[in-house]
């Protein structure tokens, strides 16, 4: 079999000075497209190419949510570039990345194709042994990709760069050493003079900045890779540090809204607190969203929690997952409590925050009664608290969680290429104990679930419909959670007749999802 990656390296090693007296110093980095809501330019990129820039690169950003026809520009932006750098998470990213891999590879054999971010971190080798792939960044990328531009600048040997894996010469994969994740502080900041931000209100009809605060989340969720990327240490941006971002960059580009992406942003609490009284004290307003988990904002005041909400907070992403203890404790999630989900939707209720709790639907082991047990908990914390809103999916194994030895001890075939790792993440069924009957079930009782809630929302705000539609059809499904009885569905035929009122959200930003990503989960 030949080897692509071996030619370029030779390539690039033979005409390394070459290159540099032709002033190839071009990087082209690309963000496929993905299924979920527009957030903003894709801070991945924006992070990869600063220290890039720094170092007198030029880089090319390729994003497909404001570049449709990206295979074309990719085409013609890799003329002269010294790699194409591609991020990849688990799903609908795999597709486009492969397609214009190989597009690429056709055109231009020598030019280096390196995968980076989640998935290719996650299944490396599985990765690394299609032909059109030529290294693989593991894990945080910004040091990793620059030595290795520097490398292939001066054409040097790749052996020993930490966090890299590539073929080599004899088409041998060869993974490097771990690179120790670095304080976040010490890297510089992402590069958002790249993307104008105008440009993506005009793709999403919103002004964004996605910023991160903070990485790495201290538990170990079975389902989680958050782990294995981040190593359980929370790294975190100083408080002046977020707060003089902020205020400078949201009046700079005219920003209304700030997705933070930290993976549980209220572990240290007293620094967000002190992050939102920095925020008011600027005086610049925007607003902004962020993930935790309920144990953290359960501990916090009803004081602190209004201040998130006057600093901007206007919605928060929970991974609640499931509200019963055993399920709870099969997850590793012992930490999280059912009166801390109570305590997290009467505090942001009081704060005016909107709130979305993610569930998590078939996890291995968990029987029919805990989950209907989970719906009936969470459509009670509903009933009472109106800012709580769910995300359900089925449990998807993604590459790299914890669980999966156990996974294939249960049965579960954990996909063999690249390629097959695509639709694994649209919820396409691989679980064994979740089929048939027991999967319609399922979907049935779900839709109930979101139905019943959205007849609360729907109805509490026009009064006029409250006692009529919640006693034609909030009482019937109210009764079939209760019973657990989904035969004959008429309800569900009458809500899907008048408008789409099942309707799940994004645990990012709250949002309901597209329409396309609503039929999955
Ligand atoms: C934002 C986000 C999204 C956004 C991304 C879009 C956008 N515009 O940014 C959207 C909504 C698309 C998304 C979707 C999904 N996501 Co998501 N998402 C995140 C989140 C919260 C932040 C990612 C981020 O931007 N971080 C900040 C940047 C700076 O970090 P980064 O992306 O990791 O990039 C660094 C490295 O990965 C690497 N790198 C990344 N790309 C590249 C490319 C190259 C060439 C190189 C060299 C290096 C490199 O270097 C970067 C700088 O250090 C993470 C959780 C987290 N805390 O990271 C989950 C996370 C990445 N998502 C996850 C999941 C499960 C999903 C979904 C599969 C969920 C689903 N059920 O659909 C989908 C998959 C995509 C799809 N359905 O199309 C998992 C990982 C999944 C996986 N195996 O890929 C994570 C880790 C959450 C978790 N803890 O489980 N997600
Ligand atoms: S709390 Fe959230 S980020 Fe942390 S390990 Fe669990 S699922 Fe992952």
């Amino acid at each position: 079999m030949t080897n692509r990656w071996a030619s370029a390296t030779y390539c690039a090693l033979a005409t390394s000075k070459r290159a540099i007296l032709s002033g190839r110093h071009k990087v082209v980095l690309f963000y496929p497209p993905y299924d979920g809501p527009p957030l903003g330019a894709p801070l991945s990129l924006l992070c990869l190419a600063s220290p890039l820039l720094q170092a007198g690169y030029e880089v090319v950003l390729v994003d497909n949510l404001i570049a449709p026809n990206y295979e074309e520009t990719i085409l013609r932006e890799a003329e002269g570039a010294l790699l194409l750098g591609i991020s990849v998470l688990t799903g609908p990213h795999i597709g486009a990345a492969v397609r214009v891999s190989k597009a690429v590879k056709k055109v231009r054999p020598n030019l280096p194709i390196v995968f980076g971010g989640w998935h290719s971190s996650l299944a490396t080798q599985q990765t690394l042994r299609e032909p059109y792939v030529d290294a693989i960044v593991r894990g945080q990328g910004e040091l990793t990709l620059l030595e290795l531009a520097q490398r292939l600048t001066n054409g040097q040997d790749l052996h020993g760069v930490r966090g890299l894996s590539f073929k080599d010469a004899d088409g041998h994969i060869v993974h490097g050493p771990e690179r120790p994740v670095a304080d976040i502080n010490t890297l510089p900041a992402p590069a958002y003079n790249l993307a104008d931000p105008g440009i993506y209100a005009r793709a999403s009809g919103i002004r964004q900045l996605a910023y991160t605060s903070s990485v790495g989340c201290p538990y170990q969720c079975n389902y989680c890779t958050d782990q294995v990327f981040y190593k359980r240490r929370f790294n975190a941006y100083r408080v002046e540090r977020v707060v003089s971002d902020l205020a400078e960059l949201v009046p700079r580009y005219n920003i209304e809204h700030v997705p933070l992406f930290d993976s549980n942003f209220l572990v240290d609490r007293k620094r967000a607190v002190a992050i939102a009284k920095g925020i008011i004290a600027s005086g610049i307003k925007f607003q902004w969203d962020f993930q935790t988990s309920t144990d953290f904002l359960a501990l916090m005041s009803e004081d602190d929690v209004r201040l998130l909400a006057e600093s901007g907070v206007h919605h928060i992403g929970f991974g609640t997952e499931s509200a019963s203890p055993e399920v709870l404790a099969l997850m590793n999630k012992r930490f999280q409590h059912v009166d801390q989900m109570v305590e997290t939707a009467r505090k942001t209720n009081l704060a005016g925050i909107h709130v979305v709790f993610n569930i998590i639907l078939g996890y291995p082991g968990e029987t029919e009664a805990q989950r209907q047990q989970t719906f009936r908990v969470m459509s009670d914390i509903a009933k009472e608290f109106s800012n709580v809103s769910f995300s359900p999916n089925i449990f998807t194994p993604y590459p790299g969680i914890p669980i999966w030895p156990q996974l294939k001890e249960m049965g579960v075939r954990e996909p063999q290429s690249l390629q097959e790792w695509e639709t694994l993440a649209l919820g396409t069924n691989v679980l064994p104990w979740l089929r048939g009957e027991e999967l319609r079930r399922l979907r049935r009782s779900l839709e109930y679930f979101l139905l019943n809630n959205q007849i609360r929302k729907v109805t509490k705000k026009i009064p006029w419909a409250k006692r009529s539609v919640r006693r034609v059809l909030g009482a019937p499904v109210r009764w079939r959670i209760g019973k657990s009885r989904y035969s004959f569905p008429w309800e569900l035929w009458v809500s899907r007749a008048v408008e789409k009122v099942v309707t799940r959200r994004s645990l990012l930003t709250g949002r309901p999802l597209a329409g396309r990503t609503q039929e999955v989960c």
